[in-house]
């Protein structure tokens, strides 16, 4: 541990209760032997919540499913008002869940307030569907037929949420699936249980200026679990909900993916990431290193979208390096809610640990280590240098995700390589090129190009906007949320074919006269 710029930060035990009573969340959710919430900023324990166990687990994903049958009826304009109150609400307490987010999670505030902001995003795309859930009509073979496709309400949506975007990734979810009719049932992270309370009392907040208005608000229809994994499990296996979206690692996807596969539910999966760029000749280097650096240090690396290995072209290697090591030797790491700091602490003790062993797994290889130790704080509070990591070859720890800020670094001299390398690990989701050739940049993006789900040019693979649909390929299991038309996987797709006429043609010429 390095005593360099030793980090105190005071107790913010009050303030966390100050704001979760400041929002109304009921005194019955915290429980003195209850399931401890953490802030990774101070390592202390800011408060118990009651766990929920399996029984009151069942009961909420029954009382969803009879919301359900009342929701789906209710015109999805109308719905889409319960989404736009929500939307008012966290707005008017955007300040308090976004420090919330950063006491919990450890994020530096305008990533904290930048989290509940992508969830104002997803509730003002959601009210915009809420009027476009179209379907479409396809000419039919048949004489005086007419067909089409409707989109239906699903059911009860299971909502799985990782630490690292405790309460944006669940609007994400929650706003979709709520105005397509369907009723949600959370089981947000351990870690960030509290972020999760303050958004259900946020949430209830617009259910009582919606019952206000006038509305029939179904007993039910949002609940939330704070529970530890077989909370999770009782989700996953539960007849009544027909689909599970579930971000997390892709240890986590392998359990839930099959088991929703095995009773023919449906899954959206958002796992784990390996995200890389390719810093080709004609980069713009300023804008590369700018890139770079939010892309690979900020949130502290513990983004699915975070950058995780670079290539950079060997002509502008010696060009790039120096300039990106100062970059990580002088951002400031420190108390999240510090004007100017820009890395906050990891999450826990086991993340540490783990960056720790991917480091030292480096180093076996022969890699160059800048960075990656522990900067003194509190014993249970774990901060640590971002970790830049220049290596040989992509092998060992550089296939997997570490969530934690490692940025391994490669060199490489021909396109068609670096293009093979990126694309040579299990996971999918986002990718950068930095370059000013239109052939590369046009060839990363075709079918030949980026194998993710996120590719992109100038521009770092994390940070994305809610319009677009989020999700990647391969381990990092194919599942899309949030924009453009991810709102389909919320719903059922019928498709209806409806006789005018007065005679009964049959498709494909078929005969068949009784
Ligand atoms: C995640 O890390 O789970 O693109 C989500 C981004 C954010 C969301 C990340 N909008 O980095």
């Amino acid at each position: 541990m390095s005593d360099a710029s030793p980090i105190n930060v005071p107790s913010l035990r009050a303030e966390a209760r100050d704001i979760l009573a400041k929002l109304g969340v009921p005194a019955g959710r915290f429980a003195e032997s209850g399931l401890p919430a953490r802030s990774p900023v101070t390592g202390e324990v800011l408060t118990h919540v009651a766990p929920v166990d399996a029984a009151a687990a069942t009961t909420a994903i029954e009382a969803a499913h009879d919301a359900f049958l009342a929701w789906r009826s209710v015109p999805a304009p109308k719905r889409g008002e319960l989404v736009r109150l929500f939307g008012e609400e966290l707005r008017a307490h955007k300040a308090e869940l976004g420090r919330l987010v950063s006491i919990e999670v450890g994020k530096v505030t305008s990533e904290g307030l930048g989290e509940v902001q992508e969830m104002i995003d997803i509730c003002d795309f959601a009210v915009g569907l809420s009027r476009q859930l179209y379907g479409l009509t396809i000419a039919t073979e048949r004489p005086d037929h007419r067909m089409m496709e409707t989109w239906h309400p699903l059911g009860v949506v299971g909502i799985i949420s990782a630490f690292n975007f405790p309460v944006a990734v669940w609007s994400w979810n929650a706003a979709l699936a709520l105005v397509c009719g369907n009723a949600i049932v959370w089981k947000p992270s351990e870690k960030t249980l509290l972020t999760a309370l303050a958004t259900e009392a946020i949430f209830a907040k617009a259910l009582a200026r919606f019952a206000a208005d006038g509305n029939a608000v179904p007993k039910g229809l949002s609940a939330v679990l704070t529970g530890d994994r077989a909370i999770g499990e009782v989700l996953v296996d539960h007849p009544k909900v027909p689909l599970v979206s579930a971000t997390g690692s892709t240890a986590m996807g392998r359990q839930v993916g099959p088991k929703l596969a095995a009773r023919f539910a449906r899954s959206i999966l958002e796992l784990g990431g390996n995200n890389a760029a390719i810093v080709c000749p004609s980069a713009d280097l300023d804008l590369t290193l700018r890139g770079v650096a939010f892309a690979a240090i900020g949130t502290a690396g513990q983004r699915c979208t975070t950058l995780r290995r670079l290539f950079v072209h060997e002509s502008v290697y010696d060009a790039l390096l120096p300039r990106l090591k100062s970059a990580y030797g002088s951002v400031k790491v420190g108390n999240p809610l510090e004007n100017g700091v820009l890395v906050g602490p990891l999450i826990d003790a086991g993340a540490y640990e783990k960056m720790q062993g991917a480091l030292d797994a480096a180093r076996a290889l022969g890699a160059s280590v800048t960075g990656g130790e522990r900067v003194a704080a509190a014993d249970e509070a774990f901060y640590v240098r971002p970790a830049l990591v220049e290596i040989g070859r992509q092998e060992g720890p550089v296939e997997q995700e570490t969530f934690a800020p490692i940025l391994y670094v490669m060199k490489y001299s021909e396109f068609e390589e670096a293009l093979a390398l990126h694309n040579g690990v299990p996971q999918g989701l986002s990718s950068s090129i930095f370059t000013n050739d239109l052939r590369e940049a046009e060839l990363f993006l075709s079918a030949r190009g980026s194998d993710c789900g996120i590719a992109n040019v100038n521009i770092g693979p994390s940070g994305a906007e809610i319009g677009g649909a989020f999700g990647g390929e391969k381990e990092t299991g194919g599942g899309r949320e949030s924009g453009s038309d991810a709102w389909k996987g919320y719903m059922r797709r019928a498709t209806n074919t409806l006789n005018y006429g007065r005679t009964l043609p049959l498709a494909q010429g078929v005969t068949f006269d009784v």
